[in-house]
């Protein structure tokens, strides 16, 4: 199949995820079309199936704001003539679902026919999408789409209790490539980070209030109170200052690092002992897969679709939004012992087993094969 991919090139979960199934169908034999305004951060290669194509929007003084979504509706026009794609699958509803369902009605009027496959990834639905200005748009290009998939059970239910759906929206969790994430580093340069009896806590994300990361310092200022441990902070973001500030103020700045954006998290998670995502939404916790994939347990909340995804007890534990005592105590359950943390980060990487790439990408090529027959 020929297949356009629509995403933010950016560390965001959803981007990463969109260039992550790009490769894998490429992989597969497929023609991957990306379009999007920069080269996804992820999509290091391009190959003899994979091509990007830039959306240009040229600034003009009279538009206050620029149209992005004109602009890339055009782009996937003229692509989708050029390259003759078969289907076109947008992540993330806005706007890329909006563009993708004008761009195929400007199709129709050269009676050429393609489907749309819309993923929604969270924010879409939870926070941005279901603002009163967007809402309306939101609504029309999901019930629009002839596939809708979510991430996760619980945002499908959470979309079907905020929006009027009447499409069907069926389950693709996330996926991972567990042989790229559970190698067996031989030198992981652990001690460049730590010392030999200090534990290693890490935090990744976007830094946005969303996650919570003063709620990571407060669980790391517990459990470093009662062991040896160094916290990394990987991800830029608003929340950064105020958690550097916190931090000072525990007097555990020496004891935390913050390292910023990284393409290396691989690097970092094979270092680590354990990751915290206390977040308050949380639609899959992509950053949580990709700690259990490289063997570090996770303590997480039990909001959204975490709990899907981190097996309680046996991959990590979750607690309650914001009850950060519990969090810290089930973080020393796990850590305080060699062997509890050995057979914790061994269970860790066999929860993830249940995402690999190679079980969940064919479920996206059932559906693309589906919506190009239906049509
Ligand atoms: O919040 C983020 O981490 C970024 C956000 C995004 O828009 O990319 O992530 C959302 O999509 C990810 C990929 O499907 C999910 O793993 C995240 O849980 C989800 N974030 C939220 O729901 C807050």
């Amino acid at each position: 199949m020929k297949i356009a991919i629509v995403c933010y090139p950016t560390f965001g979960g959803s981007g990463v995820v969109a260039t992550e199934l790009g490769i894998a169908l490429a992989a597969n034999g497929h023609e991957v079309h990306f379009i999007t305004y920069k080269q996804p951060v992820k999509l290091e290669l391009l190959s003899r199936k994979i091509f990007f194509h830039e959306v240009s929007v040229p600034t003009y003084p009279l538009f206050h704001f620029q149209p992005y979504e004109l602009a890339l509706s055009s782009k996937l026009v003229d692509m989708v003539k050029l390259h003759q794609i078969d289907v076109l699958h947008v992540h993330y509803a806005i706007p890329h679902a909006y563009a993708g369902y004008m761009a195929k009605k400007m199709l129709e009027e050269e009676n050429i026919h393609i489907p749309m496959v819309t993923t929604l990834h969270g924010t879409d639905i939870t926070l941005v999408g279901n603002h009163p200005f967007y809402k309306p748009a939101v609504t029309f290009s999901i019930n629009k789409s002839d596939v809708v998939t979510s991430v996760s059970t619980s945002l499908k239910e959470d979309t079907l209790r905020l929006f009027d759906i009447q499409k069907e929206i069926h389950v693709v969790p996330n996926f991972i490539d567990i042989s790229k994430y559970h190698k067996p580093y031989t030198d992981c340069q652990r001690e460049m980070m730590a010392e030999k009896e200090e534990r290693i806590i890490t935090h990744v994300s976007n830094l946005r209030k969303v996650k919570r990361v003063t709620d990571v310092i407060e669980i790391f200022d517990r459990i470093q109170k009662k062991i040896p441990a160094k916290l990394i902070v990987v991800g830029e973001g608003p929340e950064k200052e105020k958690c550097e500030k916190l931090c000072r103020q525990k007097g555990i700045q020496n004891k935390v690092l913050f390292m910023g954006n990284s393409s290396e998290v691989d690097k970092i998670l094979c270092f680590s002992d354990l990751f915290l995502l206390p977040s308050e939404k949380e639609s899959f916790g992509l950053a949580a897969l990709e700690a259990m994939a490289s063997g570090v347990p996770v303590i997480s909340s039990n909001t959204g679709g975490l709990s899907e995804v981190n097996q309680e007890g046996f991959s990590g534990y979750l607690s309650d939004i914001g009850n950060v005592d519990e969090m810290a105590e089930n973080a020393l359950k796990i850590l305080s012992e060699d062997e509890t943390l050995k057979k914790f980060k061994k269970q860790a990487v066999e929860a993830a087993r249940v995402f690999d790439t190679k079980k969940i990408v064919p479920l996206y090529e059932k559906l693309y094969s589906q919506a190009i027959d239906s049509l």
